[in-house]
């Protein structure tokens, strides 16, 4: 199905954050957008604007498709899957092993949060690196063990493979995962997709 009049709206931040799992799955797909980028110094009038027009979350990234505003990452990736009519799984099952999938990939994304705000806290890092760090890289690690690769789902590309490279990416482990086997190969896989690895070569810098 294509999907006219596209645009996604976020911070000026590059490719970190939480728009950016959207922007990869789109890019795959071939979809054209358009990518308003905010500034923090605007953010406070612009989110006012937001509440006051009825919209609750109040919050970025959102999308507009058609005139029409759709917020939450996570909600938005599922739709464009449904729009689309791929990337979510072909029954039942899949779907909720995706959806959870998605669900712990976000964990996971939340987690290294603090790290974000807080970069030069070494014994945050440190800490991070013990515990949560590899709580959830072995978790991931699990899934992505479960359907022999290289996808979560095995051969079949789903909306939480975005998500989760996209996690790994913020992290900056694309290339250390030398601990997480299923994790490397799904990686290496993903980088090398047609549009992903061209996306890549012009992805903005991250802005931290
Ligand atoms: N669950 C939401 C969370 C959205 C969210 O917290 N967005 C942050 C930026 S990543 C934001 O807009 N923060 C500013 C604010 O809430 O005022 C999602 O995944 O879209």
């Amino acid at each position: 199905m294509a999907l006219n009049n596209l645009k996604i709206v976020y911070f000026n931040i590059g490719t970190i954050g939480r728009a950016e799992s959207i922007r990869l799955l789109l890019e795959d797909a071939g979809i054209e957008y358009q990518y308003e980028s905010i500034e923090r110094t605007e953010w406070i009038p612009f989110k006012e604007k937001l509440i006051s027009e009825g919209h609750p979350a109040g919050c970025l990234p959102y999308i507009v498709l058609d005139d029409k505003m759709y917020f939450g990452s996570t909600p938005i990736l599922r739709f464009l899957c449904k729009k689309l009519g791929q990337y979510k799984g072909s029954n039942d099952d899949e779907e909720q092993f995706v959806d959870a999938c998605a669900d712990f990939a976000d964990d996971f994304w939340n987690s290294y949060l603090k790290l974000l705000w807080n970069p030069t806290d070494v014994a945050l890092k440190e800490d991070y690196e013990k515990n949560d760090g590899i709580k959830h890289l072995s978790r991931m690690e699990r899934f992505y063990g479960t359907n022999e690769g290289p996808y979560v789902l095995g051969t079949e590309i789903s909306y939480a493979d975005f998500m989760v490279y996209h996690a790994l990416d913020d992290q900056k482990r694309t290339q250390n995962l030398k601990n997480y086997p299923n994790l490397a190969k799904f990686i290496e896989t993903f980088s090398v997709r047609p549009n992903i690895a061209k996306y890549l070569t012009i992805a903005p810098p991250k802005i931290e």
